[in-house]
């Protein structure tokens, strides 16, 4: 079966996600291949969505470059969520494991991520991106306000963009994660930390984390305010 005869095929709706390894799916390579084949289609649309959002945040950097304004946005982080990680939430969600469960209920199958110098440039951000009429805001969780008792501090966002296909529209899901330097800082490393350990983290630890956060909020502040003395002397 070529790839324009898959094109026209219907597919099963809400098919199983395909595994990595999933012996079922390969006994049947024709179903293997039309899963796979939506999969990507997809997959393509959240690449789509995450573009835009890119191309937004660079014109948003531009516009501040040419009009001689500081750089609220350091870097821009994007990645859409590995097969492997979708159907391990949707099971530890209790949710079913098929494209629709997926489509419906996961928030951060597009992931951006916002690193920004200082704590304001997150929320002035956020509202240049909120301002824009094709960007519709579904959720947002303020862990900056109020820290995760981990002690991790983030803005997320969930907003909702259209993708214009040729023939169809789609309004898609992009979760958009803005944090300082500092914060990206603490973030990555009890991530990777968490990630390493394969025994679960001493409460002991847990709570060096969390102090070791305290203090980068604290940095983020102070940063702040010396960043404002200084354009006050301008
Ligand atoms: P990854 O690989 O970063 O994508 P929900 O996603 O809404 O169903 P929840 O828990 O309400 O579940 O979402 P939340 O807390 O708003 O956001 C989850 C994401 O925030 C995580 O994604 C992390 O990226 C980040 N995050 C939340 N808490 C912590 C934390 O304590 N430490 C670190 N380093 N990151 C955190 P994923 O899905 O875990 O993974």
């Amino acid at each position: 079966m070529n790839i324009d005869e898959l094109a026209t095929e219907s597919v099963p709706e809400g098919g199983e996600l395909p595994k990595v390894i999933n012996k079922e799916l390969m006994s049947n390579p024709d179903n293997f291949y039309k899963m796979a084949f939506e999969f990507q289609q997809i997959m393509m649309i959240y690449e789509s969505a995450i573009k835009q959002i890119e191309t937004k945040l660079d014109i948003l950097n531009k516009e501040n470059k040419v009009s001689g304004r500081r750089n609220p946005i350091e870097t821009v982080k994007s990645r859409i969520k590995s097969p492997q990680s979708i159907a391990s939430k949707l099971e530890k969600k209790k949710l079913p494991v098929t494209f629709d469960s997926m489509v419906n209920n996961l928030q951060d199958i597009a992931g951006v991520r916002v690193i920004c110098p200082y704590i304001s440039d997150i929320y002035s951000v956020r509202d240049m991106l909120l301002k824009q009429p094709d960007i519709t805001l579904l959720e947002e969780k303020d862990y900056i306000k109020q820290p995760k008792d981990s002690g991790y501090r983030s803005l997320h966002v969930v907003i909702e963009i259209p993708v214009y296909l040729s023939e169809s529209t789609h309004n898609v899901k992009v979760e958009i994660q803005l944090r300082t330097i500092a914060m990206d800082f603490w973030a990555s490393l009890e991530h990777e930390l968490r990630y390493k350990t394969n025994t679960k983290v001493p409460e002991s630890v847990r709570r060096e984390l969390f102090r070791v956060a305290e203090t980068i909020a604290m940095t983020d502040r102070e940063m702040e305010e010396i960043a404002i003395e200084l354009q006050n002397l301008d």
